[in-house]
């Protein structure tokens, strides 16, 4: 039956094509085989697998865990934060889930101490720079030469739950602030937690308001998509129910003859699967049932495509030269490639000026060193002259001294020697006298 309905519908699109591309539409006389095609693309989905990421927002304790495991039947790992965390920080957590034969790897990102800090920057930054970060880990893979997109585990969000507090007020500036740093980048669903908290009339006023305030400062909120003509009534309504006003509960509560998920309370039970009570079924449908594929599909198309444009044309990419002509890849390659060699000829002819000005800054310091060098040495050597001959006529009168000195002493040795031989003569004569005298002596005795 379904091969039926969409061979037609082929047909149709098939003229669509035609005279969107200028091809001429032609009708089969035959069965081709082709209209199998959307089965083959199921089947191959099947094979594969999917994949859905989602990023919960909101203050520590705001229920975020509790809805999460709701939503998904489960009992997912959860670690409750304190309020005094330094700084946000985001916790992944992936899972592979099955239903029926679809397998599912979810993977759930909580903020860990988001609202707790005094500066709001420093709640909503590190949200930002998570998000931005599987975009960019996606754009590197894209970019690879051996690129394995086929089994490359996608962590781009694909849905933001924002936990609006049930304060019935309005919103708090970090929700606004937030909400707008990230419009940009990822799907946002807001939703108001803890709803059982707040009475039926004022929650009614609450979303108007958060409405208005959403539209009055430009946050862009996910819209589930209409231009898909089966899903395009439920959406339209449920555009209208939003924020979601939900209530998380694993708690099963015994409520007539079944059991059913609930929260008790002294005065009553607060059914989550009741519409009447909350509209988690709401959510839970337009999240998981209708609208995952086109979350999916606008993260990679609207995000993730705002993400990657942004950084190509910050590193230089552009798809039109400044006459607004067509530029190719390659093209821009070349000419980015020119500018760089030219940009580096440029810095190395400057660097060889700068070398060669402070060669000669140097050879000129040297030279100057060299010449004060020089004069010093001049000015040592004459010193050393002066000091040379001033030796010189020291030893020269030294000699004079000597000589004359040795000139008295021989005069002196002479007049000694003369006196000496003198002297000795005189004591000849003497002793000869003294001997003749002892001799007459001596006779005169006898
Ligand atoms: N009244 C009410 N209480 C709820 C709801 N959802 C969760 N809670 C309660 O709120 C408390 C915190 O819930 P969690 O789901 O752990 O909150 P959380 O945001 O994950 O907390 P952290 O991860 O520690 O930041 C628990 O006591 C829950 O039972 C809800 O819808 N209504
Ligand atoms: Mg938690």
């Amino acid at each position: 039956n379904s091969h039926v309905d969409r061979s037609s519908e082929h047909l149709v699109c098939c003229s669509r094509y035609g005279t969107d591309k200028g091809a001429r539409p032609l009708s089969l006389s035959g069965h081709v085989g082709f209209d199998s095609l959307p089965d083959q693309l199921v089947n191959k989905s099947i094979c594969q697998g999917f994949c859905f990421n989602i990023l919960c927002i909101g203050e520590t304790g705001i229920g975020k865990s509790t809805l999460m495991d709701t939503l998904f039947n489960t009992n997912f790992e959860n670690f409750e934060s304190s309020h005094f965390e330094p700084q946000v920080k985001l916790r992944a957590q992936t899972y592979d889930l099955q239903e029926s034969n679809v397998r599912l790897r979810l993977t759930v990102v909580n903020t860990v101490g988001f609202g707790d800090q005094m500066n709001k920057q420093e709640s909503y930054q590190p949200v930002v720079d998570y998000i931005d970060r599987q975009f960019e880990s996606y754009l590197q893979e894209e970019l690879k030469i051996k690129r394995s997109l086929h089994n490359y585990h996608d962590s781009r969000v694909h849905a933001c739950l924002y936990f609006i507090s049930p304060s019935g007020h309005s919103l708090k500036s970090l929700d606004l602030v937030t909400m707008k740093k990230l419009d940009s980048k990822v799907n946002i669903i807001p939703v108001i937690a803890k709803a059982d908290t707040i009475s039926k009339s004022e929650l009614h006023k609450f979303k108007i308001k958060i409405m208005s305030e959403l539209v009055s400062n430009g946050v862009q909120i996910y819209q589930f998509p209409l231009d898909d003509e089966t899903v395009a009534k439920v959406n339209t309504s449920m555009n209208g129910h939003l924020p979601f006003a939900v209530v998380g509960s694993t708690e099963e509560v015994s409520v007539g003859n079944k059991m059913v998920k609930a929260r008790q309370y002294p005065w009553g039970i607060v059914q989550v699967e009741n519409e009447n009570h909350c509209d988690f079924m709401k959510l839970r449908e337009m999240l998981i049932c209708v609208n995952m594929e086109d979350l999916r599909e606008q993260t990679h198309t609207r995000h993730y495509e705002l993400y990657r444009r942004c950084k190509l044309e910050e590193m230089g990419f552009k798809d039109t030269d400044p006459e607004c002509k067509p530029v190719s890849l390659q093209q821009t390659y070349e000419a980015k490639r020119q500018e760089f060699l030219e940009e580096l000829q440029r810095r190395e002819d400057e660097m060889r000026q700068m070398f060669v000005l402070r060669v000669k800054e140097k050879e000129a310091e040297l030279k100057d060193a060299e010449r004060e060098l020089q004069s010093r040495f001049e000015q040592l050597k004459r010193l050393h002259a002066d000091e040379k001959a001033a030796l010189e006529e020291k030893k020269r009168l030294l000699e004079d001294d000597q000589s004359s000195f040795g000139k008295r002493r021989a005069a002196a040795q002479l007049l000694q020697a003369q006196s000496l031989t003198a002297n000795g003569k005189k004591d000849k004569d003497r002793k000869k006298y003294v001997h003749v005298d002892t001799k007459a002596a001596v006779s005169s005795e006898q």
